[in-house]
């Protein structure tokens, strides 16, 4: 089994409007309400195609029932730490039809309690020993420690599964001192790791290196519609993402990273864990939702990738 976690879970709503204009009143004509956050979205897009996946997190308020609820509704296991200190957010995504431009606006989430980080530890722990994979993914909500994402990831080491990263900022480097399996910076995130610019492909290849060489086994630097540059077992590879017309790009990032749990989750070999990444990730683009992707989708893309060892 595969479990996903969302410390700062979200209700995502997208908004499709004809030309989204900022100082002015925007009336939406499309509109979409779903259980949201990274880590849900991993879960939505495992579960989506056919693997075995349990979504946990901190969760809070009415927000927090239309999470649950939602999930339950879809068929996703569940079991999330409830906080009585707030809501759960809303994280907004506005699209003009004109552009296809996409504006988020997320909102910070509940303050955590100690008991609540308590919570998540022992849950984490429990669901740990039952799953092949945990995916921790996504920001961390205020009342967190900073050091939350690197002394979770040693949990779940410690109680036999293999822990995935997803995260910004200082929770990342945080979070990357305690060794994850996976994790999949951008740009920016890479130059925060390393703290020197990795801007041409030559910086990004020697960075996946010395992130391979820090011990992280496998290291993916995304590089948008354009792919990635991928790092395992001290080899490294140029991933090219297909061509397409993306409709929603929001979510593109979980669900590459649902694609190389299933990959891994498989016991498949890099290479076919890196074009299935790629092709669940062009996916998501082609559909209105963060996290909603189709397995013909995935299977006609997965033809259009080209990975290529340096
Ligand atoms: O990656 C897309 C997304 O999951 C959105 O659906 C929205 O929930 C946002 O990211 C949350 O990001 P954060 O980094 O705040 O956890």
């Amino acid at each position: 089994m595969i479990t996903t976690v969302t410390l700062n879970a979200a209700i995502d709503k997208t908004y499709y409007l004809d030309n989204y204009t900022m100082g002015k009143v925007n009336r939406a004509q499309d509109v979409y309400a779903v259980p949201g956050g990274k880590g849900i979205n991993v879960a939505r897009v495992i579960h989506a195609l056919g693997l075995e996946t349990t979504a946990t997190g901190i969760a809070g308020g009415k927000n927090g029932e239309f999470i649950t609820e939602g999930l339950d509704r879809i068929g996703i296991a569940n079991d999330f730490v409830r906080t009585s200190n707030g809501e759960s957010r809303l994280c907004l995504n506005m699209i003009s039809r004109d552009t296809m431009a996409s504006t988020e606006v997320l909102e910070p989430g509940p303050v955590l309690s100690e008991a609540d980080v308590d919570n998540i530890r022992s849950k984490i722990t429990e669901l740990a020993r039952r799953s092949s994979i945990v995916a921790l993914s996504g920001s961390l909500p205020a009342g967190a420690p900073p050091t939350l994402y690197k002394d979770l990831v040693g949990l779940i080491k410690q109680h036999g599964a293999v822990p995935f990263l997803d995260a910004s900022g200082d929770p990342l480097i945080r979070g990357v001192e305690a060794l994850p399996y996976f994790i999949k910076p951008n740009e920016d995130e890479v130059t925060a790791l390393l703290g020197e610019p990795a801007d041409s492909e030559q910086q990004l290849i020697a960075a996946v290196r010395r992130l391979m060489q820090q011990g992280i086994a496998c290291v993916v630097v995304t590089l948008g519609a354009s792919g990635s540059i991928a790092g395992f077992q001290g080899t490294c590879y140029r991933v090219e993402a297909p061509a397409i017309e993306a409709v929603n790009a929001v979510g593109c990032g979980d669900s590459f990273v649902a694609g190389m749990a299933i990959g891994q989750a498989s016991q498949w070999p890099i290479i076919q864990c890196l074009r299935y990444a790629t092709a669940v990730a062009s996916a998501n683009a082609l559909t209105k939702q963060a996290g909603e992707v189709y397995e013909d989708d995935v299977d006609r893309l997965l033809t259009q990738v080209k990975v290529t060892p340096l």
